[in-house]
């Protein structure tokens, strides 16, 4: 049985996407974003009143499968806005005049892995040639910088970059979506655990981005704004100098893509618990996190 205060299962969390969209037909809808490695649906939920060519944020969850808050806070981002819809004025407006496309699980056959077999399972789940090795970092395989530092060419290893950019089903499926609509979506938060950062480019070099000033203090607001709700610490800056060199990045190449507003959040903690969060955490760390992403929303809305 589903609970937005539980680490529900990918089962779990399909039927209550599958529930919520049928619930709250004027508000979200469900579509299939495309088809794992193993074969399974990836779902995408758009949330926001419909209108003609509304603006988007793209918000992605579960990239490393055992960062398991990662797809509670995108569950409670979705029901955060069908119980704010016309109670909470600023979330109204955000909803009334943008669309978020919010994908809970991006690496589905990593995530059921860490359910049944390995709770501490990062990659992909696919086979790779000449190796019993698996998988693939999915935050190593998009095309910025791919493979230049801070990732592998050894298919053994945590950081393994792929074959190719991309050469993820999960990865281009979501890399072809937003291909497809960049023109419409004007942020792309990806959702990370833990170490309590809101980063973003670059992270495949040192090199500041175009906006970097904009960006700088949109993460400074989104920060204070996740701060004055229970005084969780938050670092922020980009990748590179915030936590490490790391190239392939869905945010770097998003940015690249033509994404101004592009973050990577690692939510709670900094390491007492780690990626085994308690269930506990849950409810303090999505409503922290949602502040920061209304934040977010708020700047996108009045300055794109
Ligand atoms: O290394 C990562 O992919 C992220 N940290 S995690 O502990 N969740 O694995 C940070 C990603 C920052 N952005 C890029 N490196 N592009
Ligand atoms: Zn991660
Ligand atoms: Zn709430």
């Amino acid at each position: 049985v589903h609970s937005y205060e539980k680490y529900n299962d990918l089962d779990t969390i399909n039927a209550w996407s599958a529930n919520i969209a049928a619930q709250n037909p004027g508000l979200v809808s469900r579509s299939q974003l495309g088809t794992s490695y193993e074969g399974r649906p990836l779902y995408l939920l758009k949330v926001g009143k419909s209108g003609t060519n509304k603006r988007a944020i793209f918000i992605d969850c579960g990239f490393h499968a055992r960062e398991w808050v990662s797809p509670a806070f995108c569950q409670w981002f979705v029901k955060e806005a069908v119980n704010s819809y016309g109670v909470d004025s600023q979330f109204t407006n955000l909803l009334n005049n943008l669309d978020f496309y919010v994908l809970p699980v991006l690496n589905v056959d990593g995530y059921v892995y860490t359910w049944t077999t390995s709770r501490m399972w990062r990659k992909t789940r696919s086979v790779n040639k000449n190796t019993s090795c698996i998988g693939t970092d999915p935050n190593r395989n998009f095309n910025a910088g791919w493979c230049t530092v801070g990732a592998s060419n050894r298919a053994c290893d945590d950081t393994y970059c792929g074959a190719t950019p991309e050469s993820e089903r999960e990865t281009k499926a979501l890399a072809d979506f937003i291909r497809a609509n960049v023109g419409r979506i004007k942020a792309y938060l990806t959702v990370h655990s833990y170490s309590q950062m809101l980063l973003f480019p670059y992270s495949y070099s040192y090199s500041l981005a175009r906006d970097h000033t904009e960006l700088n203090n949109v993460a400074k607001g989104a920060v204070s704004a996740l701060t004055a709700l229970y005084g969780t610490k938050y670092t922020y800056g980009p990748g590179g100098t915030t936590i490490y060199l790391a190239a392939g990045g869905s945010d770097d190449w998003a940015y690249d893509a033509g994404v101004k507003y592009s973050f990577t959040f690692e939510l709670r903690d900094t390491g007492r618990y780690g990626f085994a969060l308690p269930e506990s955490q849950i409810k303090p760390t999505c409503e922290e996190t949602l502040l920061a992403v209304k934040y977010i929303a708020n700047h996108v809305m009045n300055n794109s």
